[in-house]
């Protein structure tokens, strides 16, 4: 068996991968360029190399993504990277003998019309939600990609979908960071200038969350052990409403002050609720980190760090 490599590697998810692997990220190579990619695939499986270093699996994470602000401001840079990214990674693996590939997918690239709970099979079965419609339907032709890739050459390339993924290494810009990164944020400045906190949209929408050493490990387990050609969800199950995450983080940050709801703000789909019994069935004992626990050491991680974050 030959290396790993990890794309995206700088990531929120992709810095949770330690040990011997190969970690590609943005200042090394651009994805979205083909030669690059196909350069930077071609030198690190070429065969000539020692058996043990030659790279024969790939757990591709490498994606532009952002928060609800950022999906709906800059939906063509959305389209074009991800698109570009994902088909640059799917068919540089194919290429060069890459012969296993997990790519990943997220909850939000489900229809925003389906019947709950979402479940691997309802990916295409209708238009995604507007807020993120150009992320969505890039990360869903990968889909579509390694599961014609498995048809025409064979290949055992598969993908995983994560719910909204949060931990420490995250991008915490305020307006085009996910929520959990941004409202630590926030809350820091509020909390450090006696100002108010001001929350986007209602509070009410629901979202699931699942930390990102969780979704590194259950990445790694898909590489090794699931050779389906359908997705696999990456989830507690467990949703939690915004205005229920803006009071674990305002008490373990000890904010005392005002917390605002501005409804000029986009509260972005309502609920995407995941059933995991696909991967509760595979991994019945695994335990998840806790959501209260996930989020103190997140919110310890950014203050050791501040201000040297993304
Ligand atoms: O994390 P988030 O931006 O992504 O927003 P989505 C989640 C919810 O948090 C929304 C609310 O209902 C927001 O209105 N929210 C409250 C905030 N305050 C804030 C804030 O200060 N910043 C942000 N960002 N949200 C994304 C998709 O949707 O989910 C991406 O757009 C990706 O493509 C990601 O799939 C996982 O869950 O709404």
């Amino acid at each position: 068996m030959g290396r790993l490599l990890v794309t995206g590697a700088n990531g929120l998810v992709g810095s949770q991968f330690k040990g011997n692997i190969i970690g590609l990220n943005s200042k090394v190579c651009d994805l979205r360029d083909k030669t690059s990619t196909e350069n930077i695939f071609k030198l690190y499986t070429d065969k000539n190399i020692q058996k043990e270093y030659v790279v024969d699996r790939v757990i591709h994470t490498a994606a532009k993504v952002g928060g609800v602000g950022a999906n709906m401001n800059y939906k063509g840079e959305f389209f074009y990277d991800n698109i570009m990214i994902n088909t640059n990674v799917i068919e540089s693996c194919r290429k060069f003998g890459v012969e296993k590939l997990v790519v990943f997918l997220s909850t939000c690239v489900f229809p925003d019309n389906v019947e709950y709970p979402l479940t691997e099979e309802k990916i295409h079965l209708g238009p995604p939600h507007f807020s993120n419609d150009a992320y969505a339907y890039a990360k869903r032709m990968s889909e579509v990609q390694i599961r014609s890739y498995r048809e025409q050459y064979g290949l055992n390339y598969t993908s995983v979908i994560p719910t909204n993924i949060y931990g420490p290494n995250d991008n915490f810009n305020i307006e085009n960071g996910h929520v959990i990164p941004s409202l630590i944020h926030k809350c820091f400045l509020a909390r450090e200038n006696n100002t108010d906190l001001t929350i986007w949209g209602s509070g009410n929408p629901l979202r699931e969350f699942i930390h990102s050493k969780d979704v590194a490990n259950l990445s790694q387990w898909v590489l090794e052990n699931y050779n389906e050609s359908e997705p696999i969800m990456l989830s507690t199950s467990e949703e939690i409403s915004i205005k229920d995450i803006v009071d674990v983080i305002v008490e373990n940050m000890y904010f005392k002050g005002k917390v605002i709801f501005d409804k000029t703000k986009p509260d972005g789909q309502f609920r995407k609720p995941s059933d995991n019994s696909k991967i509760k069935n595979y991994l019945p004992n695994y335990e998840f980190i806790k959501f209260e626990d996930g989020i103190k050491e997140t919110i310890d991680w950014f203050e050791k760090h501040y201000p040297n974050i993304r």
